[in-house]
Parts: structure tokens; C-alpha cells; sequence
């Protein structure tokens, strides 16, 4: 008997997702490096706490393959990188980023919609509009850092720059409490 309600085709492109997922959370973990080097404190908790969303991403479709009675690979993850040069450059990266899974997404959903998977364009609506929520986020704090002057913004913006993207509301815990053993 047939268990398998996934096609090969939108089992391969869930597989790459998941990795594309785990990607983008390691890409937030460079972003989060870069802003704790460049003493960008509260930058770097909203960048650790975002990674963390990624993952969660990763395990939710994850989780929708094996519901669907298909295998989840799991691939090596590519080298995030280069750092940006200035948080101007660290934000265009997240919208960047952003956007680029957005687009792999809507593939998936194109792909669903032609073979008439109903199950699985149901569940990427979750997707598309995470995704939507996560580039008006994106778009939010680029204004803000270019509000705050930008590649020349002074040093008093630049501390409440920090300070507002610090406090930025998300779903997970500050980076500093990640970590059970502090
Ligand atoms: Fe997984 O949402 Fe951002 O990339």
C-alpha cells in the first residue's frame, strides 16, 4: 500500500527548504557574530533570536514531510559569509535574505498548486505568510538604521539604534538566555 502522500518532486524541494531553513539560521549566527564584534549588543540578541526562529521553521516542515509519510534528508550547511561591512550592509543582508526565501517558497507553492496537493499549498500559506511578516520586519529595522544616518549615523544614534532593535518583539528569548547554564 502507498503511504507516501508526497510527490518525489515537492518531497526533494520540502528536503530543500528544510536545509535553506537551517541556512538562513546559520546566516542570522554570522549577522549575530558580526554585531557582537562591533559592539552592537542589543543588534546581536534580535540576530540570536531570530536564528532560533529559522530553526524552528526548519523543524516545522520537517515535521509536515514525515506527516506526510516521506523521508527528511538532511544535508551539510554552507559556510555562511563574507561579515558585512556596517549594520547598513548587516540589515540589507537580513532583507536579502529574507526575499530569497520568500522566493524559494513561492516555488514550492507554484509546484503544489500544479499537481494539486492540496495538504501541502495548505501548509505553505503558514510559510508565505511568516515569510511576509519576516520582510516587513526586515524592511522595518533597514528604515530605522537608515533613519538613524545610516553609514554616518553618530554615536548617540547609534546607542538608541542598538537599543530599539534590542527590544524589537520576537518569539524567543533574549541570547542571553538561551544559554540554560547562565
Ligand atoms: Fe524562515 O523565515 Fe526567515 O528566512
Amino acid at each position: 500500500m502507498k503511504t507516501q502522500r508526497l510527490s518525489q518532486k515537492l518531497t526533494q524541494a520540502l528536503n530543500s527548504q528544510v536545509t535553506l531553513e537551517a541556512n538562513s539560521s546559520q546566516i542570522y549566527l554570522m549577522l549575530a557574530s558580526w554585531a557582537d564584534d562591533a559592539h552592537y549588543d542589543g543588534v546581536k540578541n534580535f540576530l540570536m533570536k531570530h536564528s532560533q526562529e529559522e530553526r524552528v521553521h526548519m523543524a516545522k516542515v520537517m515535521e509536515y514531510i514525515q506527516e506526510r509519510g516521506a523521508k527528511v534528508v538532511i544535508e551539510a550547511l554552507e559556510k555562511p559569509g563574507p561579515e558585512p561591512k556596517d549594520i547598513l550592509e548587516c540589515f540589507e543582508m537580513v532583507l536579502d535574505q529574507e526575499i530569497k526565501n520568500t522566493e524559494a517558497i513561492y516555488q514550492i507553492v507554484n509546484w503544489s498548486f500544479e499537481e494539486k496537493d492540496w495538504a501541502t499549498w495548505n501548509f505553505l500559506q503558514w510559510l508565505v505568510n511568516e515569510q511576509r511578516e519576516e520582510e516587513k520586519l526586515a524592511l522595518n529595522l533597514l528604515d530605522k538604521v537608515k533613519l538613524a544616518g545610516g553609514r554616518s549615523m553618530s554615536d548617540t544614534s547609534k546607542f538608541e539604534l542598538d537599543k530599539t532593535i534590542g527590544n524589537t518583539p520576537q518569539e524567543f528569548p533574549v541570547a542571553d538566555d538561551i544559554n540554560p547554564l547562565e
